[in-house]
């Protein structure tokens, strides 16, 4: 058996609308905490490869339609289903994890639906339990500028009212994990060149596997 490692990995969440380069960054951070000797895996969600994720990725092409509370627990069940695998990495196997979207997207855009606006606390209630990031990372772009990023796709949720919605949504979640005081957050002007965006981010995540390493702390549960 592998020896046990000496301390857990850091689990950072990176978020934000439609645009805001949170993949472009993701696969960057990979790169700079492997440079550094950390172990460093990514993650995203939806991810799109298992059979809930498969009948996710026809609702958000519009190939099938879904009651807006199915679909929303379709995403939250893809988080499910990949909680051990990702306990297994932060515990068992001591490396980070640089998760591309998570739970808060999840209540981010299914409360911006109109059937779920005054829904929130259903919404959050799905995830509740799920392993807890150790920072999110919020890539904020206002609406004029991500656009400039080319076009919307062709995807369900990328058309502007709609991400408008979901940028005050992230701001009340933000307010809400503020206030409940074990998740930060850490704002990041994403309309900054690439560079730029990329050296705060390294800082921030440098600092949080740093305190995660010398606090010990196991892995959170979420809005627990
Ligand atoms: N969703 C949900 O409803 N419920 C849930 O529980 C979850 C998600 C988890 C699909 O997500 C949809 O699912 C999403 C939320 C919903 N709907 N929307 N919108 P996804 O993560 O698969 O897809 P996405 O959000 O549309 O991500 P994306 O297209 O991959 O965008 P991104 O990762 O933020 O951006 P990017 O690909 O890194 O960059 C976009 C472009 O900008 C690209 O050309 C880059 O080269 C460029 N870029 C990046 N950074 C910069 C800077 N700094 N300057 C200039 N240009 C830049």
């Amino acid at each position: 058996t592998a020896a046990k490692p000496a301390s857990r990995g850091a689990f950072i969440v990176l978020e934000g609308v439609d645009r805001c380069g949170k993949t472009t960054q993701a696969s960057l951070l990979i790169k700079h905490l492997v440079g550094l000797g950390l172990a460093a895996v990514a993650m995203r969600f939806p991810d799109r490869t298992t059979m809930v994720g498969d009948l996710i990725n026809q609702y958000l092409q519009s190939k099938s339609e879904l009651d807006d509370r199915a679909v929303h627990l379709l995403f939250s069940a893809n988080r499910w289903e990949a909680a051990p695998a990702l306990r297994k990495t932060l515990i068992d196997d001591g490396a980070n994890i640089i998760c591309d979207r998570y739970a808060h997207s999840g209540v981010a855009f299914s409360s911006s639906k109109p059937s779920l606006e005054d829904n929130l606390d259903w919404c959050r209630a799905c995830d509740v339990g799920l392993p807890a990031p150790d920072a999110i990372i919020f890539l904020d772009i206002a609406q004029e500028e991500a656009e400039q990023r080319g076009g919307y796709g062709g995807e369900r949720y990328e058309k502007k009212e709609m991400q408008q919605r979901v940028r005050k949504r992230f701001s009340q979640l933000q307010e809400m994990d503020e206030k409940d005081g074990r998740i930060p957050w850490f704002i990041v002007n994403a309309a900054q060149t690439i560079e730029e965006v990329q050296i705060e981010i390294n800082e921030i995540v440098e600092k949080t596997v740093e305190k995660v390493q010398s606090e010990e702390q196991p892995v959170g549960l979420l809005w627990k």
